[in-house]
């Protein structure tokens, strides 16, 4: 097992981020040797200010089955990867992450279903990543797990290493207590998590759902943010993620940028309007909601194409899932009923991208749109909201918001939607469509404000402040 030889690691990292995935990726090159290469995603930029370059270590899986590499650095930082089977991949990442764990956690948007056997690989990969850490961490070390994955880490770890400050964070929403409770591991994922002298969230009331069932279903005495368990205390509290606003600021800014944008809208065939949808294609997103919503008002006459275009880009994501596959299928036919009935030769109605895109295109399209339609059932934050504000210092632009989305508690000036309700949405399209320039500029202009105080490194910093006042 890839927790038994530790090999070369030391255990001296004063810093350990422990995650799912290790925030690199495996690439092969042309001449077929393979290199590792840093992972595009926020999380790694975040936190490398805290980790690299002070014997820091990162805890994760290479995204590949079979054994696991030796432990190796990379900017600064320890990579120290955990080996996860075929098996396992299927059971523990999945099964029980993907198709019980984060459906049940965005509110059952689609049924989870529950298997002893992926429960039982869940624990098993969860101790090794326990295991792991507790290789690597420093005496008295700050210890930081990461996200829905790994949610018995915090108490495998400390019964291994009392030493430890233990922080956790879910990037996801947590469900209220009637809802956990469906979960047939329920007591073992809230006693995994009191392992933790931190437990974050997204949403002040997602705190809440978790300190509730601490006091309901385990009957531990509570006093606001705080758990009283196991002679500790335990605190439970919002930090709100966010996205590195200056860079992605100054990326919209840059002169390629800007004629990129200019030149989709050409590609678009110069539209009035440019409706943009951006998300990983996942059922929690509702993309058929705005599809619904733009299909609904093409059909009424309200909007027209090619006057009015959507663009959808969804990256594919999780495609061993069934779920995923359903989902993919319905909305590429719902896409081919829209352009088949309102397109016309060269002029689809709705542009759909089933692609990943670079940052510097998705920041020319967030600066090429009109409005741009974020319309998740549940969603614990959902960055692309706050990439669009942040791409758009022209104060040009409108954001359709689901409420259902964690940014929707900082972004009040948005369109503010209800994605269950088709005709509440069809209506705030209208009106975002419609915006003076002058309404679009002054919600733009106080969301923003908002964003450059409540950055990536603010979040980051907030959540290692609390926690090393727990130390
Ligand atoms: P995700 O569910 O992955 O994250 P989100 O917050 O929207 O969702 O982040 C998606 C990221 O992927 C964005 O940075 C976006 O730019 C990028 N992306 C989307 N489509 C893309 C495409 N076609 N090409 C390239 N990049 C694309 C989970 C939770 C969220 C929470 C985050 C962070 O579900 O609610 O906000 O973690 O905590």
């Amino acid at each position: 097992m890839a927790g038994a030889d530790a090999g070369d690691v030391q255990a001296d990292s004063p810093v350990v981020v422990v995650a799912n995935r290790l925030p690199v990726d495996q690439v092969t090159d042309p001449d077929g040797t393979t290199r590792w290469q840093r992972s595009p995603g926020g999380l790694v930029t975040a936190l490398e200010p805290f980790v690299a370059g002070r014997g820091g270590a990162w805890v994760g899986w290479s995204g590949t089955a079979g054994e696991a590499p030796e432990p190796f650095e990379s900017g600064g930082i320890s990579l120290v990867p955990v080996e996860l089977s075929d098996e396992e991949v299927d059971r523990y990442y999945e099964g029980m992450s993907n198709a019980s764990l984060w459906p049940l956690y965005h509110d059952v948007v689609e049924k989870p279903e529950y298997h002893r056997t992926w429960w039982d690989a869940y624990v098993q990969v969860n101790k090794r990543f326990a295991e792991r850490t507790a290789e690597v961490a420093a005496e008295g070390a700050i210890v930081w797990v990461h996200d829905y994955q790994l949610q018995l880490v915090p108490a495998m770890l400390r019964q291994r290493r009392p030493d430890l400050t233990i922080g956790f964070f879910l990037h996801i929403p947590f469900p209220p207590y009637e809802l956990f409770t469906q979960l047939p591991w329920r007591s073992a994922i809230v006693e995994g998590l009191l392992g933790a002298d931190l437990v974050g969230f997204q949403l002040p009331s997602a705190a809440a759902n978790f300190v509730q069932l601490a006091r309901r279903l385990h009957e531990l005495p509570t006093r606001g943010a705080t758990i009283e368990y196991d002679g500790r205390v335990v605190t439970a509290r919002a930090f709100p993620i966010s996205i590195d606003v200056a860079a992605f600021d100054r990326l919209a800014n840059s002169p390629e940028v800007l004629a990129r944008a200019k030149e989709i809208r050409t590609e678009l065939g110069d539209p009035e309007k440019m409706v943009l949808g951006v998300d990983r294609l996942d059922y929690t997103k509702g993309i058929s909601v705005r599809l619904n919503a733009f299909q609904e008002l093409l059909e009424d006459g309200a909007i027209e194409a090619p006057a009015t275009v959507m663009v959808q880009v969804a990256t594919p994501s999780r495609e061993r899932v069934e779920h995923y596959v359903h989902m993919r299928e319905t909305i590429e036919q719902q896409v081919g009923h829209i352009n088949g009935v309102f397109g016309s030769i060269g002029g689809p109605a709705v542009h759909y991208f089933n692609q990943s895109m670079p940052r510097e295109e998705l920041a020319a399209l967030y600066r090429a749109a009109d409005v741009m339609l974020v319309t998740p059932y549940r969603d614990g934050m959902n960055l692309v909201a706050k990439e669009y504000v942040a791409a758009r210092s022209d104060l040009g632009g409108t954001l359709v918001l689901s409420e259902f989305a964690g940014a929707a508690a900082e972004f009040r000036q948005a369109f503010l939607v209800n994605p269950h309700d088709i005709a509440g949405v069809k209506n705030q399209l209208l009106r975002a469509l419609r915006a003076e320039p002058a309404e679009a500029a002054r919600r733009m202009r106080a969301m923003r404000r908002h964003l450059v105080k409540h950055d990536l490194d603010h979040w980051a910093s907030s959540f290692f402040d609390a926690l090393r006042a727990q130390a």
